[in-house]
């Protein structure tokens, strides 16, 4: 019986931090000036690719939970927000409406997982140049920031991937 009780006071102080969040939302930051990126970078490639991608650490340091709903970038004629699935040990992209970024979280852009999709590559990936991208948040505040072309090892195999593991 104690564990009921235990249960039914975890649910409560849930139930206070839930009222405290909506209680916030007169006052609701902006998620561009609010949430923070950390080491955005995009895939080279070799010329006559037609598609890369761009990873980031997206963190959000408010109580308020955030979405990116869409990203555009001068890179590609098209630009998605995707995801990498493990189909019976395939590897699939699927594109996502939307990127959560928990309140007081963080949500990690990396290969094999979630990306920005450039469909369509209209400048070099070129190592050592630049591209930018802008993202979308759900409260349309957008953001835009440089990334730095780079090399990116292609994931080896979804082992040991898992999103469940980077949930909090
Ligand atoms: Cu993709």
């Amino acid at each position: 019986m104690n564990k009921v009780l235990a249960s039914l006071a975890v649910l409560g102080v849930w139930g206070m931090t839930l009222s405290a969040v909506q209680a916030e939302t007169a006052a609701k930051p902006v998620a561009a000036n609010t949430i923070k990126v950390y080491s955005p970078y995009a895939r080279a490639v070799p010329p006559g690719q037609m598609n890369s991608a761009i990873f980031m650490t997206l963190v959000n340091p408010s109580k308020t939970p955030f979405s990116i709903k869409a990203a555009s970038s001068p890179a590609s004629k098209v630009t998605e927000l995707h995801t990498t699935l493990n189909n019976n040990g395939v590897m699939e992209m699927r594109q996502v409406p939307k990127m959560d970024i928990p309140a007081l979280g963080q949500t990690v852009l990396k290969p094999g997982s979630l990306h920005v999709m450039l469909i369509g590559l209209k400048q070099d990936m070129k190592v050592g140049e630049k591209t930018s991208v802008t993202l979308t948040f759900d409260d349309n505040s957008q953001m835009k920031f440089e990334v730095p072309i780079q090399e990116v090892a292609k994931p080896a195999g979804m082992n040991g991937m898992g999103h469940s593991a980077h949930m909090h």
